[in-house]
């Protein structure tokens, strides 16, 4: 459908980009904090880990700066919680909150309104230890966590997020480095963790409202449409279920405070029903949202699956459709171009997301990452021409528009990443920023910040408040 008419970004859209605490700070055992379980994963050998990352937590007011310099109106970081908790729980770490203040000071100095994500695959390692997420203390413990952080930061931060991609933790957990290998056992496990998550969550965004009643909270999963391979019915029946398991199961709950009939189906076909307490179901719909945030790279294409018609035998990463045998076999999309790092480039997809969820649950909405990852070469005279990347960032930016002139309620685009940072598993090569980081991935060298082609490119965008 196109428009004789575009309308135009709303005047106080927030322009923005985001990080995460591990993939950005470093300083993973400085001044108290504790290990994480992302510090006491097994990386792959090739690449970094994340003990130095990008420095920011050395380098923060250098770093926000350049992005006050780009324009930002916003951005969206997370809170190391092993920072502010080192055993997740109990004794509180106070030069870990002095550190959050300092940035949540430093944003506002420049007009820049924070967007805090409480929780980014980082759980304290010491939690882990006893069970993680499959032990309902972690509950409590997030419960504590939350309170803190209002607490603290409450009267400064309007806008909070619960947890990033609670829905890519459950299926691609042993990629991210969240859990550990795949087992039939595991899986169920995997969804009696995200009934907690999703228990925690409610939680926190009741407990929010009670306590900073002007501020906005929000679930911020990873939300992709789903395409059938084919016109066939089996195709379709497929894609539904997917986009049922994959998306509506994490923001039905959290909207509505219902498990999806769907996806509830499924994990009764399959034995993964997660236990539950009593009153359970009375706190999931006592937590409603403000908004909802997502994260948006790709579209994802499956077909139907008959059982033993491909290897399932990995799980992919966040990005990569795989399948399960009986539900869902992932499909190429041959009408799709892909990013060096093999996954699939869908604007229009953007558009046709952002219009499915605000149909399904008419609420305001925020793109809190979408962006493009690649070796990114450093020229003679600190220069690095991403145009790629600019090509990427303005197709999707430009169907957001179209989207809102749907008549789609959008307040704010966050793109991965603002600077750049180490991925969640493929290292620090491959890059997402608008500001270059001068490391290798096993020399740090001297994390010069050394602004990209795209740095100039946003700085207009934002400054014209969208696209010429
Ligand atoms: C999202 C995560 C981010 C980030 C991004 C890019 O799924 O929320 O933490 O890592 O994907 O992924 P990757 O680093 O694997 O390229």
């Amino acid at each position: 459908m196109n428009y004789d008419q575009i309308k135009p970004f709303p005047s106080k859209f927030l322009w923005g980009g985001s990080t995460s605490a591990y993939q950005v700070e470093g300083a993973w055992n400085e001044d108290g904090k504790g290990p994480s379980v992302i510090d006491m994963a097994n990386h792959v050998p090739e690449v970094t880990d994340f003990k130095v990352a990008s420095d920011h937590y050395h380098h923060y007011q250098e770093d926000i700066q350049l992005l006050a310099e780009m324009g930002f109106k916003a951005y969206r970081f997370s809170v190391s919680w092993a920072r502010i908790y080192p055993e997740g729980s109990g004794e509180l770490n106070q030069k870990g909150i002095q550190f959050y203040h300092q940035l949540i000071d430093e944003l506002l100095s420049y007009n820049i309104e924070p967007i805090l994500t409480m929780y980014h695959f980082d759980l304290p390692y010491a939690l882990e230890e006893q069970g993680g997420w499959s032990n309902r203390k972690t509950v409590d413990a997030f419960e504590q966590y939350a309170e803190t952080l209002f607490d603290h930061f409450g009267d400064r931060v309007k806008y909070w997020l619960t947890i990033n991609e609670q829905n890519m933790i459950i299926l691609h957990g042993s990629s991210i480095g969240t859990s550990s290998q795949d087992s039939e056992n595991q899986q169920q496990d995997l969804y009696q963790q995200n009934h907690h998550m999703l228990v925690a969550q409610a939680k926190a965004m009741a407990l929010c409202h009670r306590k900073l009643p002007n501020a906005k909270i929000g679930p911020a999963p990873n939300i992709a449409p789903i395409y059938p391979a084919s016109s066939k019915s089996e195709d379709i029946l497929a894609a539904n279920s997917y986009t049922n398991i994959r998306n509506w199961l994490y923001l039905d709950a959290a909207v509505y405070g219902q498990y999806n009939h769907v996806a509830w189906a499924y994990l009764e076909k399959k034995g993964y029903t997660p236990v539950m307490q009593e009153g359970d179901m009375r706190i999931l719909q006592a937590g409603k949202p403000d908004f909802i945030a997502f994260n948006y790279y790709t579209s994802q294409t499956v077909g139907e699956s008959t059982g033993g018609d491909m290897d399932y035998s990995h799980t992919g990463d966040q990005h990569e459709t795989v399948g399960e045998p009986g539900i869902y076999r992932g499909s190429v999309n041959e009408n799709l171009k892909k990013t060096e790092f093999g996954w699939e480039i869908d604007p229009v997809g953007f558009r046709t997301v952002l219009r499915e969820i605000y149909s399904r649950y008419h609420l305001p909405l925020i793109v809190t990452e979408n962006g493009l990852g690649a070796f990114d070469q450093l020229e003679e005279g600190d220069v690095v021409n991403d145009t790629y990347r600019i090509d990427y960032l303005r197709q999707h930016i430009e169907q957001i528009q179209l989207a809102i002139t749907d008549g789609v309620d959008v307040f704010g685009y966050c793109p991965w990443s603002a600077i750049d940072l180490v991925s969640t598993h493929q290292g620090s090569s491959k890059r997402y920023g608008f500001i270059y980081v001068n490391r290798d991935e096993f020399d740090v060298k001297d994390l010069r910040r050394i602004r990209k082609q795209s740095f100039y490119w946003y700085q207009k965008v934002i400054a014209n408040n969208g696209l010429e």
